[in-house]
């Protein structure tokens, strides 16, 4: 729990201030008293890291650390966050996987004007789900996630759960060198391939370290992957190593064995159950073959835990697949779209949906939506990747429901973020419950900034 680093604003609501966002937005104003309410002051800035010992990094942070600090609240609560921004661009914040009105998603120009070095702005949403979810910028986002601007967002449940130990567990490659200097975030070649990745691995900002787990209990690790590109093959190297799903991208699901690995994309997370071995056993927490963390189990004086129950669903409404209107949307490569005064502008187009390439620098490209659904109407989502490299789709503002694959066995379940694998084609439905215009782009940040994101409006 991390309640201590919670900022109070106390009596600011009550002195009934008014004031300007950069959106122009009133807050506060009107505002009908929640039954509880978790403020946090949360402000991005530059941060010196010792990433590589002996050395720094310039890293840009949320809360004075990198990954952001952890911002923590309870299920069908409002989430009250002061955003100041001290970094020296303009910047925003999205909720990555909370379903909340549009004008609280950090979209610039969508749902809000960009916050100003020296600007803040009052993000203020009722988190309907619990689960494991996280924020980040959506303004630049290959430098800016690069630098550091990612945290946590953890939604306990409304219930207590069955888990009386849990560890947070950030996933980030910085893309810096042997000396901590920055690499560049976005190299060409890459874009247009997989994506372009960080050198140095760490998990809270930590390469490979050790984390001490009571030995006998079952631990709640929720694994949150924060990186621009990188899909971390999830293994827990052991077969005698009691672990089980619980969650997928915030959602429960009926807990299974993790099995031999799960590919975690980009934007993705996994809340795991694990029973922890005998005092002294040490287990390696890697991706595919390659250490991320060491865990370690160290004496408990507590009696050994029994397996939790299943996590309570989530009230997202169910899509009913007998009515359900069909969409397709085709994921290419699309590198020939690129002009010569395009690439000698640095705008490149390497990939598209249904024959569109999102442009970063047009701020119009929102105005024309991609599909638009009927508010409250059913669809399915026909999600078909015509490339040799994967993609982590994420839709904004509402969860969905992965259906099936013509790849692999699927366990139908809800999530905001889908791990499309190279010429993949998937089928997601969902209820179009939230009106607004919302993104819906691939989370490998390269692809992201060079075509990969439409906007789909519900109306
Ligand atoms: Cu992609």
């Amino acid at each position: 729990m991390s309640f201590t680093r919670r900022q109070i604003l106390a009596g600011i609501a009550g002195l009934g201030v008014v004031g300007l966002g950069a959106g122009g937005a009133r807050y506060w104003l009107g505002r009908v008293a929640a039954p509880k309410t978790h403020d946090y002051e949360l402000i991005a800035a530059p941060l010196d890291m010792e990433l590589v010992a002996g050395h720094v990094t310039p890293a840009w942070a949320y809360g004075g650390q990198a990954p952001g600090l952890e911002l923590r609240c309870r299920q069908g609560d409002m989430l009250r966050v002061r955003f100041i921004n001290k970094l020296p661009e303009q910047t925003t914040i999205h909720w990555h996987g909370i379903r909340l009105p549009l004008e609280m998603d950090g979209v610039p120009y969508v749902s809000q004007a960009p916050v100003l070095p020296g600007e803040y702005f009052d993000y203020e949403f009722l988190v309907p789900d619990a689960g494991s979810y996280w924020y980040h910028p959506h303004t630049t986002s290959a430098e800016q996630l690069g630098r550091g601007l990612v945290g946590p967002l953890i939604i306990e449940e409304r219930e207590a759960s069955g888990f009386k130990h849990e560890r947070v567990l950030c996933l980030k490659t910085w893309h810096i060198d042997a000396q901590g200097a920055f690499t560049a975030f976005s190299v060409p070649r890459e874009a247009a391939r997989e994506g372009t990745r960080g050198r140095l691995s760490t998990v809270n900002s930590v390469s490979i370290p050790t984390l001490e787990l009571p030995a006998g209990q079952v631990v709640r690790l929720r694994l949150l992957n924060l990186d621009n590109t990188v899909t971390y093959r999830l293994n827990l190297a052991s077969s005698d190593v009691d672990v089980r799903i619980y969650a997928l991208d915030g959602h429960p699901v009926q807990p299974r064995p993790l099995g031999k690995e799960y590919w975690l994309g980009p934007g993705m997370r996994i809340d795991l159950g694990l029973k922890v071995p005998e005092v002294g056993t040490e287990l390696p927490l890697r991706n595919g073959p390659l250490r991320l963390a060491t865990i370690k189990s160290v004496a408990s004086s507590e009696p050994a835990a029994e397996w939790p129950a299943p996590l309570p669903d989530n009230p997202v409404a169910e899509p009913d697949l007998s009515r359900a209107e069909t969409l397709r949307f085709n994921f290419e490569w699309a590198a020939a779209l690129a002009s010569p005064a395009d690439e000698a502008a640095g705008r490149y187009k390497y990939w598209q949906i249904n024959g569109q390439a999102w442009d970063i620098n047009d701020k119009t490209c929102a105005d024309r939506p991609i599909a638009t659904l009927k508010k409250d109407g059913h669809y399915i989502f026909v999600l078909r990747n015509m490339a040799q490299y994967q993609h982590p789709i994420h839709l904004h503002g509402m969860a969905f429901k992965v259906l099936d694959s013509n790849r692999k066995a699927i366990i139908p379940y809800f999530t905001d973020t889908y791990l499309l694998g190279k010429n993949e084609t998937a089928r997601i439905a969902l209820v179009a419950d939230n009106p607004g215009v919302w993104m819906f782009h691939c989370h490998v940040i390269d692809h992201m900034e060079t075509g990969l994101m439409a906007a789909i409006a519900v109306v």
